[in-house]
């Protein structure tokens, strides 16, 4: 800043002491207007949000930047845009992006369009809506689940305009879990009655730290936020570092002691081995179990709970005749007998021990018992409710720095898992409570007839099986119209019906917060000050809903005379009752940017452990429950898919296309796709100079290519009974033995029934978990070959 002062004063004597900024004379010079420099964020959902300054001339963004402003130390710390973020410019720019409302031409999925007026774009879209309320009811609505607006306040995906339009229209079919954390989120209901979980800064406290694929580095990456926090609190506190993954993950870089690689879906074995050595040595501390929790011993166990049915029984083998010893979960993690014994010592004696996990553990067919398993390693050792320690949960951030979005009411109350939108579509008057996880009814009513997909590609690259969902989505008597609205063409809006164009976050006015979970202790909030007028036709979601209740005679109620500012205005000043800590409308709109002081980071659970009987949980016991008699009943009602069943304790479950499963004598490896710097989910793909440095490669262990004769660089195939994808090895020794891994979200491009695209989601079952009936992603099995 200072060197930036001073050349800027020389500068400005050369020429005469002109109050100028160097850039503004050479535009003078060459008469061009003056640069001007507005705030706007990234919204995409890598949770993080960061701020960018847009930087135009002439009504042309010339270059983005990031933040730069006040001091750099960590509790001052500028939240710094990640490549990805930076290259927003292209975002806004590419040969994908829409300019026009377009209208599909060819049959569904073909993937050809005509542009149309946005006057025929509203008229026919709103003569379909009320020809599908008047031939089905408003059950048949869906909004799909989506993530690429995530953190906006007006222009939301899921929760903004076009669920208050179509709510004020008389409703739609709601849709619960994310395909983030369905398996975690469910599984913590049970065992904690949420998901608590420390601010990851707490983290400098710990001796030990054990993380269980928790790769901030990748999955956090903006400077705001935990990637950066995670690696500070390591500086500061010194701490010994262990990463349990299958694949050496970017956050080990530079920061780990260990990395212990685990065959996939298997964490569960691990920790009942680790149960087995604490229990042997005598290390549990068993005052935490016996005062906090119920059914880790047969004392603590509900009344009405069976004989032997504690986890102390199942790990000694009373439960089914298995003593889970570290020889028998080796054969089963892949990880030496003598490292588990060691590590259940180590992790016994070393406190306080911060356990965490990521979301990629639970993304299992048998994801809730994995993450329930963890959260049972956290109470073994009592490391809960004190500076240092964890839950086994994520971690998250401390204070939340809401505003409202905006408001509307659903009159119906029917709700599907979101991943099981395609089930609904053509079997959704068979679906049930029991069946399939349905809530507020007991059976759907009706089948998805028309869908508004906003800001999402799960509608099929991000969903599974995409061959399955080409078959569901083509039959156009089945869902009757897709409404896709988007920025860029995608694979999902390959099957519109119209495809909107919508303003980016540089194009429109609208707040930007950080998602809890991702900016540890200092919150901040964005406004997006419009950098630029919309490209081509494109206009904000707002704006489109408004026409439509136009359409639909509600407009009076949809916007009750508001444009998006109004609003704005309206849901900031609305949130400041709630927190006097918020600036004035005024300030933040000028300010565009504003960071917060940090807050103390929240230490997870410390009111109950201090005082659990005036601080119950919400679980029905208030203790934490590893014996779940909610999940005992379950157990009991619940109708589940061949193969399936529901274990009222953190068990290892061999579930589908797990390491256990005989399909596995057909297709050897294990597989699946993670989380990538490289775009976020499907988003940054469109922009070719982020797919050049971020090439999608397929991971594989030398063994295995050895093997299979594969060399780095060799175009190899991927295959199960689901499909085919087609895509560049890498061979490495980042991967365990037997397990294969490509980052998830490439776009699925399909050349002779084969993805050449590499996507993963070609080869994912669409089968849902047990208990959430989520997305067990992370669990495919495949055999590979050379082209
Ligand atoms: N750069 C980038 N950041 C992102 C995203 C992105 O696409 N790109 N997506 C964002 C979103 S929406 C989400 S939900 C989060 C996702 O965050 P996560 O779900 O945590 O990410 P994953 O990469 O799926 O999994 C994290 C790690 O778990 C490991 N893993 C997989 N299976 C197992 C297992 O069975 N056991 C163990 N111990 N480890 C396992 C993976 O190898 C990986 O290193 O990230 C967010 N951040
Ligand atoms: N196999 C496998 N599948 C997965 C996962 C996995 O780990 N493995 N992860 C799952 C997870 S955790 C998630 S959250 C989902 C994510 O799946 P999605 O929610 O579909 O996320 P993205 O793929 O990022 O798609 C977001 C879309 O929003 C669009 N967009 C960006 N900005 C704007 C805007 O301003 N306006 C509009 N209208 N659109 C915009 C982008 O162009 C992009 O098409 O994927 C899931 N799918
Ligand atoms: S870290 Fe996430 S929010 Fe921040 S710039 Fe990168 S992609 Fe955008
Ligand atoms: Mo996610």
């Amino acid at each position: 800043m200072q060197q930036n002062r001073r050349d800027f004063l020389k500068w400005s004597s050369l020429f005469g002491g002109l109050a100028l900024t160097p850039m503004q004379l050479s535009s003078n010079l060459l008469k061009t207007s003056p640069m001007v420099t507005k705030w706007a964020g990234c919204n995409v959902n890598c949770g993080t949000k960061c701020p960018i300054k847009v930087h135009t001339q002439d009504g042309v963004i010339k270059y983005v930047s990031t933040d730069n402003e006040g001091e750099d130390d960590f509790n001052t710390r500028q939240v710094r845009a990640c490549v990805r973020g930076r290259s927003s410019r292209y975002k806004v720019y590419n040969a994908n992006r829409l300019k026009r409302p377009l209208k599909r031409v060819g049959k569904r999925g073909e993937g050809k369009f005509m542009p149309i007026s946005w006057e025929q774009a509203f008229d026919e879209i709103a003569s379909k809506m009320k020809e599908v309320k008047e031939k089905y009811g408003n059950e048949s609505f869906f909004i799909t689940y989506a993530t690429g607006t995530t953190g906006t306040i007006v222009n939301r995906c899921t929760s903004g305009p076009w669920a208050r339009l179509l709510s004020l229209y008389g409703g739609y079919l709601n849709n619960h879990n994310t395909y983030s954390t369905a398996q975690i989120s469910n599984a913590m209901n049970f065992f904690y009655g949420g998901s608590p979980a420390s601010d990851i800064a707490t983290l400098r406290s710990a001796k030990l730290a054990i993380f269980f694929g928790a790769n901030h580095v990748e999955t956090r990456m903006g400077g705001g936020g935990i990637g950066y926090a995670y690696h500070k609190a390591l500086e500061e506190s010194g701490c010994k570092i262990i990463h349990i993954d299958p694949r050496y993950n970017d956050s080990c870089i530079g920061h780990c002691d260990e990395w212990i690689p685990i065959a996939p879906g298997t964490d569960a074995a691990l920790i009942a081995a680790l149960a087995y050595v604490m229990i042997k040595e005598n290390l549990l501390d068993r005052k935490f179990l016996d005062t906090y929790t119920i059914g880790f011993s047969e004392n603590t166990l509900p009344s009405d709970a069976p004989k032997n049915s504690s986890y102390e029984s199942y790990v000694l083998g009373t439960y089914d005749g298995i003593e889970k010893t570290p020889e028998w979960a080796s054969k089963i993690t892949k990880i030496p007998s003598r490292r588990i014994t060691q590590l259940a010592r180590e992790i016994a004696l070393t406190k306080p021990c911060f356990i965490e996990q990521g979301w990629g553990v639970q993304r299992h067919s048998n994801g809730e018992q994995n993450s329930r398993a963890i959260a049972t390693l956290a109470c073994m050792i009592g490391s809960i409710g004190v500076e240092g320690g964890n839950t086994g949960c994520r971690t998250g951030s401390s204070k939340t720095y809401d505003i409202m979005g905006m408001p509307f009411k659903n009159p119906i109350k029917d709700s599907i898992p979101c991943f099981l939108y395609t089930d609904a579509i053509y079997r959704g008057k068979e679906m049930t409570d029991l069946s399939d996880g349905v809530r507020g009814t007991k059976q759907l009513k009706q089948n998805i007839k028309f869908i508004f997909n906003t800001a999402g590609n799960c509608l099929t690259n991000q969903h599974s099986t995409i061959k399955e969902v080409d078959r569901i989505l083509r039959d156009e008597s089945l869902c009757e119209c897709i409404v896709d609205i988007n920025v860029t063409r995608t694979p999902s809006n390959n099957y519109a019906d119209y495809i909107l164009p919508d303003a980016t976050m540089l194009e429109q006015e609208d707040f930007i917060r950080p998602g809890a979970g991702y900016y540890s202790d200092r919150p901040y909030i964005i406004y997006c000050q419009k950098a630029i007028e919309p490209v081509g036709e494109a206009k904000p979601i707002y704006e489109m809903c408004i026409e439509l209740a136009k359409r639909l005679g509600i407009e009076q109620e949809f916007s009750e005379g508001k444009t998006q500012k109004d609003w704005l205005k309206y849901l900031y000043e609305e949130s400041m009752k709630k927190n006097p800590l918020l600036p004035s409308f005024e300030e933040m709109t000028s300010k565009g940017l504003v960071k917060f002081d940090p807050v103390k980071p929240v230490v997870a659970l410390e009111d109950f452990i201090k005082d659990p009987i005036n601080h119950p949980l919400k679980t029905p016991s208030g203790k934490i429950e590893i014996y779940s008699n909610e999940l005992a009943k379950m157990q009991k009602t619940w109708k589940l898919r061949e193969g399936q069943q529901i274990v009222p304790i953190p068990v290892f479950e061999s579930q589908r296309e797990g390491i256990l499963d005989p399909l596995k004598e057909k297709y050897p490896l294990q597989f699946y796709g993670y989380h990538y710097k490289g775009r976020t989910h499907s988003s940054f793909w469109e922009i070719p100079q982020i797919r050049e440095t971020n090439p999608q490669e397929i991971w594989i262990n030398p063994i295995d290519a050895q093997a299979r004769g594969i060399k780095t660089g060799d175009v190899i195939q991927v295959r199960n009974d689901l499909g085919i994808i087609q895509g560049m090895a890498k061979v490495t020794p980042k991967i365990i033995p037997g397990c294969a891994v490509t980052p998830q979200g490439a776009w699925a491009k399909y050349e002779n029934g084969i993805d050449v695209g590499t996507c993963v989601n070609s080869l994912a079952s669409i089968v849902p978990t047990a208990i959430s009936k989520g997305n067990g992603q992370h669990s495919i099995l495949v055999e590979i070959a050379k082209v």
